[in-house]
């Protein structure tokens, strides 16, 4: 019996490594990552749900001089939207589209996202995109059950210049005139924020609102250091949210200084 000799490797063609080549290496795997802003949402969960009995907040802490979109301790995961998205250009915010509509959506320094939302009954869908729009995720639920509150109006108020503040008015046909010094409304609706510091969204909703004649105004209240700067002011009014009557109007109003207030809508609700 004769031994086979034993298999003889293939001598591997290796380059030395030098420390400049390890340098060179690290940074061609890691390059990717470092440059591309990455979108992850954790809440909401996609799926069926059932959010019955859940905590859900819908007006927000206001800390003046500055005061942003932010979360309660103890708010239920069923109405919140939160994530994060790593390596996003600073100073920049991200874009949020909840049902269709898109919104700015302000960063923290370390990239995390968090901001409350009362979705409606039925299907809901959030989308989150990063400042440079090239990154986003998606994700998309049902919520359900018997006797949901479900918004039938909502104004949903945004801007473009950082720094700046702008305030949502709304006034209902009885009268009633929501706004940051007057967030809840006898009838139910209400403002949920006033954001100071830029972009917003503050959003006026309405569980049974009304019929008759709303106003929805913009008022520029301050902030912008360098008045040249036009601020791009946007409206959105949804009626009906996730129901086959839906309907959503946007509009853009440019606002150009301190004290400017503009009646951006007049409409008849329904
Ligand atoms: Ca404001």
């Amino acid at each position: 019996m004769t031994h086979r000799p034993p298999a003889r490797l293939k001598p591997l063609n290796l380059v030395p490594m030098t420390p400049r080549s390890i340098a060179l290496l690290l940074v061609s795997t890691l390059l990717p990552a470092w440059t591309l802003a990455q979108v992850t949402i954790d809440a909401p969960k996609a799926g069926w749900r059932n959010s019955a009995g859940a905590r859900e907040e819908y007006t927000q802490a206001v800390n003046y001089p500055a005061s942003s979109v932010n979360l309660r301790p103890g708010q239920s995961e069923t109405a919140q939207i939160r994530g994060r998205i790593a390596n996003a250009p600073k100073g920049k915010p991200a874009t949020l589209v909840v049902n269709g509509v898109a919104m700015p959506l302000e960063l923290r320094e370390d990239g995390r996202y968090a901001r409350p939302y009362g979705f409606g009954n039925g299907s809901n869908s959030v989308e989150v995109r990063s400042p440079d729009g090239k990154s986003r995720a998606r994700t998309q639920f049902v919520d359900s059950y018997e006797g949901k509150t479900q918004s039938r109006l909502r104004v949903v108020l945004s801007w473009d210049s950082p720094g700046t503040d702008m305030d949502l008015h709304v006034v209902t046909p009885a009268g009633g005139h929501a706004w940051y010094g007057n967030r809840v409304l006898k009838d139910g609706s209400a403002l949920d924020v006033d954001v100071t510091t830029g972009y917003g969204p503050e959003i006026f909703s309405s569980a049974a609102p009304p019929k008759g004649n709303y106003h929805v105004y913009v008022n520029y209240f301050g902030g912008g250091a360098d008045s040249s700067i036009l601020t791009v002011a946007q409206v959105a009014i949804i009626t009906n949210e996730n129901t086959p009557r839906e309907k959503q109007q946007v509009f853009q109003v440019p606002m150009r200084a301190a004290g400017e207030l503009t009646l951006v809508k007049s409409f008849v609700f329904p």
